[in-house]
């Protein structure tokens, strides 16, 4: 594996979900094989779990990792080609990304999408750049289009809990006062269609998401036939990708409750966080037996780890990128 920035780097998914298994069995199974190597995890957007897991997981593999939070604390970027520099913008990407080239063997990025310009996030413009011109393996720790580390430690979860061999699986929409990206839900639909499970997508009308991501799915417009005998719910907002970055609906109706769950067959209750309380979903959920939120977010740590290792794998055969 060169790059991690979707499934599609990935060519065995259980053969990789069995390497986190094996790293949540014995954390420091590989604790030398990232001697001398630094990870430097740069952060263009807010992260709780994603800096910490990812952190931890690269120094159970004796990794160096430095972090850096542009949005805080570096020069504002620019990414276009051609323009002339008089903005805000102190520093091209062409230098900063070969810089920390200079300085790290495997580079993590995390860079939201804009949502204003879709040809522009969706040809994930910034990723992009960041592998070309650091010319070092790159990470994707949620990029415009999709969260490739979460969809894994998803992925991880659905396999410990599941009470049977194809579970349903159903990602449900759920309201937010804020547009968010679609990363999470596309990236999840994209990891679910490579496993073995049923995936179910339910969302108000006009919230479908981009084709490439749900080719598969069953879509259901109504919720409460989505819930019936779901062994997993995946709650997520995002905004509109046809109309895109808007927020279209803030229906209260489609939060997560107690009484829907009732629907389900037992279902454990599934979200990457951080998460809205009494908006996406109610306190009665969140704080459930069902909740599963706070064990998936535990499986980041192993995620990230196997996903390191493999590069780490690559990269110790002298491959600069
Ligand atoms: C991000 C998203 O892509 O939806 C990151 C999720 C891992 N979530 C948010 O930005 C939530 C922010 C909010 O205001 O609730």
């Amino acid at each position: 594996m060169k790059n991690f920035t979707s499934v599609h780097d990935v060519e065995d998914v259980a053969w990789l979900c069995g390497r986190a298994f094996a790293f949540k069995e014995k954390p420091e199974r590989e604790a030398q094989s990232g001697r001398g190597k630094t990870l430097g995890l740069i952060f263009l957007n807010p992260s709780l779990r994603t800096r910490l897991s990812t952190q931890l997981a690269a120094q159970n593999l004796g990794m160096n990792v430095i972090v850096l939070n542009v949005s805080g604390e570096g020069w504002k970027l620019e990414f276009a080609d051609g323009t002339v520099m008089d903005g805000p913008e102190a520093e091209h990407v062409r230098e900063a990304a070969a810089v920390i080239g200079e300085y790290c063997d495997i580079i993590g990025l995390r860079a939201f999408a804009g949502l204003k310009d879709r040809e522009r996030d969706y040809r994930e413009e910034l990723l992009q750049k960041f592998i070309e011109f650091s010319d070092r393996p790159v990470i994707s720790l949620e990029s415009a289009t999709r969260h490739p580390l979460q969809s894994l430690a998803d992925l991880l979860t659905i396999e410990e809990l599941k009470r049977r061999p194809n579970p349903k699986v159903v990602l449900t929409w759920a309201p937010h006062p804020n547009p968010l990206p679609q990363a999470v839900a596309n990236s999840f639909c994209e990891w679910m269609l490579r496993a073995d499970v049923e995936l179910v997508v339910s969302h108000p009308p006009g919230y479908e998401l981009a084709e490439q991501f749900v080719e598969g799915a069953v879509i259901e417009y109504d919720q409460r036939k989505a819930f019936s005998g779901a062994d997993f719910i995946y709650a997520k907002n995002w905004s509109a990708f046809g109309e895109y970055g808007a927020v279209l609906n803030r229906d209260p109706d489609w939060m997560i409750t107690a009484e829907k769950m009732e629907l389900t067959d037992n279902a454990r209750f599934m979200h990457c966080l951080p998460v809205r309380r009494n908006v996406v979903v109610e306190d009665a959920v969140l704080d459930s037996p069902a909740s599963v939120v706070v064990q998936q977010a535990g499986n980041r740590v192993w995620a990230a780890q196997a996903v390191l290792s493999e590069i780490l794998s690559e990269t110790g055969r002298g491959n600069r990128g």
